[in-house]
């Protein structure tokens, strides 16, 4: 047995079953070993920023690991960005990079780089393989480390020898590692300040955002009269019917200090204190007021259910029901499209146990807000900021959920970053439904323009945040990969394709225009 196989059999037997590959001839030898070898599914992804989106997409949904396979430091580094969300979102994810030989190294080929510089800075753990032996366990302690709470980047770098070289036998089941408890005085403090009688908000996120924790959260917020929020920006929320509300905090600094304002203490679990996307000129880059007391429940890695649980029972709220969401439906829209229509038409349309893939940038805030109350469903966000992450994180949450409806929210400037993903969504029929949000422009940097206090709009300026001259033609591109579409100009036209894309299997894009 080869280096690969070895590798391939140890992934395999810690859980590991999906491979986002973009591979060269480096991994070669990879390539012939999941072929060869049962249990590896193997998705090819036009581009590596596709893998690593749909890894992050898988991790989120799937609560483990899939790996990537990609070339080199090139191939990794074009996987980055959407690493980099992954690393944001704490995704489970393993990276295999393919390197030059070992005794290859020293002649600085061409596709020769800093693999391992390349590697830190989206990485939690990076090994580099030393030989074909030591493959299988260098293969199992990259799926351990993974699995850290709530999970974390491994980059395991194979020589391409050690992949070819005679191996050992695949490694077996690894003990995985479970996330650590809250201490009992996080506990304790918490439940003290939220008796004092000073106003308090809990601020959630990553873990602590399960059906389960929102309803304990919703038992301390009755309990002592404590807002309960959570991040802007949210890895997986779990949604709509039965589950209970949680306030989301604003993007704009504006929005979240408003919302902050006289708070005097706030709790976290599973998060840090709310802070600016950005800093502009002459605002504060907190979002809380000055002198405002600051505690941590649970920290991002440790186990936000049990801390929230105790916390519970330290305040006597375990017998309080908790108030889950009933069903409401806005109704669907007529008319003009638009991000209002477009959202209840949404909202109403959305089947039961959805998952929601949300890029949709300045013109998804009432896709938000409607779906509050509509059928249940998990909302998947942007949470590094690296536009492009939408389309190919749909194509992961789809491979790990392929009973469930995915929903893809997209403007129209992200969508173009990773918009190979389509083809990827054609080949291996997932049922994923794209809404492009057609603005034909960079809206939010239009906005963003004015707010940071630029002096200047000069055509030439303004030119640099527009998508026309010549206009994107979605249904077309997307035609052009294998993905069925549609346009729709009027609300009813919307209804109508969203409608359609829900009751059918199956990739379907629907280019909603907007820049009328
Ligand atoms: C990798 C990366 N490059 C550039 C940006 C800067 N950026 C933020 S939003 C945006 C445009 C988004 O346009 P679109 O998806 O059409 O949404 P809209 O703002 O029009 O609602 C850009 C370029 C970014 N966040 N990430």
């Amino acid at each position: 047995m080869n280096g690969a196989e070895s590798l391939l059999g140890t992934l395999i037997n810690n859980g590991v079953e999906v491979c986002f590959s973009n591979p060269g001839t480096s991994e070669m030898h990879m390539v012939a070993a999941i072929g060869k070898i049962q249990g590896m599914r193997s998705i090819l992804g036009l581009f590596e920023g596709v893998c690593s989106g749909a890894a992050d997409g898988y991790g989120r949904m799937a609560g483990k690991p899939a790996c990537t396979l990609l070339h080199l430091g090139p191939g990794l580094s074009n996987a980055s960005a959407n690493l980099h969300n992954a690393r944001r979102a704490h995704s489970p994810v393993i990276n295999l990079i393919g390197d030059h030989a070992t005794y290859h190294k020293k002649y600085d080929a061409p596709l020769n780089s800093d693999v391992i510089g390349l590697s830190d800075p989206v990485s939690h753990w990076v090994r580099v393989v030393a030989g074909a032996e030591s493959l299988p366990r260098d293969a199992a302690d990259a799926v351990v480390a993974a699995n850290v709470k709530p999970g974390q980047i491994s980059t395991l770098i194979i020589p391409a020898d050690c992949a070819w070289d005679e191996s050992v036998d695949p490694e077996g089941v690894r003990k995985m590692p479970t996330a650590p408890k809250a201490t009992d005085d996080a506990v304790k403090t918490a439940a003290q300040m939220l008796t004092n009688g000073n106003s308090t908000v809990v601020l959630m996120s990553n873990m602590a955002l399960s059906e389960t924790c929102l309803a304990l959260a919703d038992k301390v917020s009755s309990a002592t009269g404590s807002r309960i929020l959570c991040d802007t920006f949210t890895t997986k929320l779990a949604r709509g019917e039965g589950r209970c509300k949680i306030e989301r905090l604003g993007y704009f600094a504006e929005q979240a200090t408003a919302q902050l304002k006289d708070v005097q203490q706030l709790i976290m679990v599973g998060t840090k204190a709310p802070i600016g996307f950005f800093a502009y000129p002459g605002k504060a880059s907190e979002f809380y007021p000055q002198g405002a007391a600051l505690h941590t429940l649970a920290e991002v890695n440790e186990d936000a259910e049990d801390a929230l649980q105790k916390l519970v029972d330290e305040l006597d709220a375990g017998t309080l029901d908790a108030r889950r969401l009933l069903l409401e439906k806005p109704g669907l829209a007529t008319g003009i499209l638009s991000p209002e229509s477009i959202g209840r038409g949404f909202a109403e349309l959305m089947p039961a146990d959805s998952i929601v893939v949300d890029e949709s940038a300045t013109s998804g805030g009432y896709t938000y807000e409607l779906s509050e109350t509509a059928a249940p469903h998990d909302w998947l966000s942007l949470t590094g900021g690296s536009i492009g992450f939408g389309l190919p994180t749909s194509i992961g949450a789809a491979v790990a959920c392929p009973d469930r409806k995915v929903i893809c929210l997209h403007g129209d400037g992200g969508a173009m970053y990773t918009i190979q993903s389509l083809w990827t969504m054609a080949r291996e029929n997932l049922d994923v439904c794209i809404v492009i949000l057609a603005n034909r422009k960079y809206q939010i940097l239009q906005i963003e323009l004015a707010r940071v206090g630029a002096q200047t709009m000069t055509r030439k300026t303004l030119d640099m945040l527009d998508l026309s001259n010549p206009d994107l033609d979605f249904v077309k591109i997307s035609q052009g990969m294998g993905v069925k579409a549609a346009r729709a100009t009027t609300a009813d036209e919307f209804n109508k394709l969203f409608a359609a894309a829900m009751n059918e299997q199956g990739p379907m894009l629907i280019e909603a225009m907007l820049d009328t």
